[in-house]
């Protein structure tokens, strides 16, 4: 008996050990995985993992959409000089009578789908559009506010909601532009009147709107409609906007959405319009150079240039200054050679349109796009600077040749010194059969047929060998 009890007790004893160690094993294995996943959850990305989608897309749309778009450039019966979305300032509204064109505001053209559908169809990879402007007025439903689409106007449908569902189903980027300067709020530069945007005047309040106010809405923003791909700020320039404070707001953003991208305008950090940053030491992560593209490339900086497509960024029914669809792809494969971003601005109507020539414009860059889109994604800048004929973009052993000017004795020189090609070809030559290459001392000739196949930007892809 003893002895049976003995070894009974033996093998509940050997059974019980074995199954703590079993658990203990599962416990182990289970509490690692949970630390991996939460290591990989935590991981902080690089700075070059996080820009890794914004340089490899090249081509986003800027949208200036708002309450001045109801004025279109007229207040009183009087054309108001300067940029659309400043007409609450350059026209010297009162902010009780600017109020009121949200009374007006009923855009029942509006169609998400279409807006982001015009601008995927155009190669554009990422969208920023005007969460709010200098004017104050939000396009989304703010919860600490009622100037908003939502309480103040009566079309009552929330844009950026809209668009974040479109661009969420159409695989473009979302990403908001938001002005860290109000003309509309009594603790900013409502006061300000007539000149909200005098330099030289502070708010005793204005850490009160910051808190009360911008920090809230920026929070809004970046929790209630998914991943936002970059926040693009603008107004710095204000007196009671100081660096510490960009540095604050950046550093909020990035914990409330690490992944995400900021402007250099978070800061004080802009050199005025030519807009790269003064230095490393400042808010932000990349330069936004305004109305200009850069002289030349600058390596290892991130920018994008932001451009309207007439003279305004926010609609004026009245400004027919389009730029043309050639002066536009020139200025895309201009800034890609030079290692840039291209951020073109649209204004559409109050009715919620984009004007008929920029939707004819998006169509035509969208037809060069669909036969030389590789020229252009993910490249980095010109390897030959700005050759006679156009432009050139890079990636791995390709080199593009984005031709302006078509040579009209066939003969294409590109300025390389030992570097072999081992094919060249039209891009727009889907057989990529290839053309005749000579190699010179410090030089590379390519024979192109008679005709250009694109009047605007013809692009040759060189392949080498040793590059
Ligand atoms: O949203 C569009 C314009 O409404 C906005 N930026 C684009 C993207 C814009 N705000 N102001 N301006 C354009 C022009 C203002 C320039 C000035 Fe300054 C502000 C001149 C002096 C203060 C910026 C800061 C340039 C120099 C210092």
């Amino acid at each position: 008996m003893r002895d049976k009890h003995g070894r009974h007790w033996i093998v509940i004893g050997v059974t019980a050990l074995a199954t703590l160690l079993a658990l203990l094993g599962l416990l182990t294995m289970s509490c690692s995985r949970n630390m991996q996943s939460s290591a990989t959850a935590t991981k902080q990305l690089t700075k070059d993992e996080r820009m890794a989608w914004w340089r490899d897309a090249r081509f986003g749309m800027f949208i200036h959409w708002g309450l001045y778009a109801v004025p279109a450039g007229t207040y009183n019966g009087k054309r108001v000089d300067g940029i659309g979305e400043w007409i609450m300032n350059n026209g010297k509204i009162p902010v009780k009578e600017y109020e009121k064109y949200a009374e007006q505001f009923n855009p029942i053209g509006f169609n998400a789908d279409q807006w982001v559908h015009m601008a995927k169809n155009a190669g554009m990879k990422y969208i920023v559009i005007t969460s709010k402007h200098h004017d104050g007025f939000c396009l989304w439903d703010s919860k600490v506010t009622n100037y908003d689409i939502m309480d103040a106007t009566p079309f009552k449908r929330d844009i950026l909601r809209e668009l974040s569902v479109a661009c969420k189903r159409q695989g473009v980027k979302l990403c908001f532009y938001h002005s860290i300067m109000d003309w509309h709020h009594p603790d900013a530069q409502a006061p300000f009147y007539p000149n909200y945007n005098d330099t030289s005047k502070s708010n005793p309040n204005f850490d009160r709107y910051v808190e009360t106010y911008l920090n809230p809405q920026i929070a809004e923003l970046l929790t209630n409609y998914g991943p936002i791909g970059v926040l693009w700020f603008d107004g710095e320039w204000i007196k009671d906007w100081t660096e510490p404070k960009g540095k604050d707001m950046y550093a909020y953003v990035r914990h409330l959405q690490p992944k995400i991208i900021l402007n250099n305008r978070v800061g004080k950090g802009r050199k005025g319009m030519e807009g790269l940053s003064k230095s490393d030491e400042y808010a932000g992560d990349f330069g936004t150079p305004e109305q200009q593209i850069p002289a030349t490339g600058l390596p290892g900086v991130d920018w994008e240039t932001c451009m309207t497509i007439n003279d305004t960024w926010g609609y004026k029914e009245y400004d027919q200054n389009w730029k043309s669809t050639e002066e536009l792809i020139r200025n895309l494969a201009d800034i890609a050679s030079k290692g840039g971003n291209f951020l073109l601005n649209v204004g559409p109507t109050p009715e919620g349109l984009f004007p008929t020539p920029i939707e004819r414009r998006l169509e035509e860059i969208g037809k060069w796009m669909a036969v030389n889109r590789e020229s252009i994604y993910g490249t980095t800048a010109s390897p030959i600077g700005r050759p006679e004929w156009g432009r050139c973009t890079a990636k791995g052993n390709k080199l593009y040749l984005h031709i302006f000017r078509w040579p009209a004795d066939g003969k294409l020189d590109v300025p390389l010194a030992g570097v072999q090609a081992s094919k060249a070809y039209l891009l727009a030559d889907k057989k990529h059969a290839g053309l005749p290459v000579s190699s010179g001392q410090d030089k590379i000739t390519i024979s192109v047929p008679q005709a250009a196949p694109d009047s605007i930007d013809s692009v040759v892809v060189l392949v080498t060998n040793n590059r």
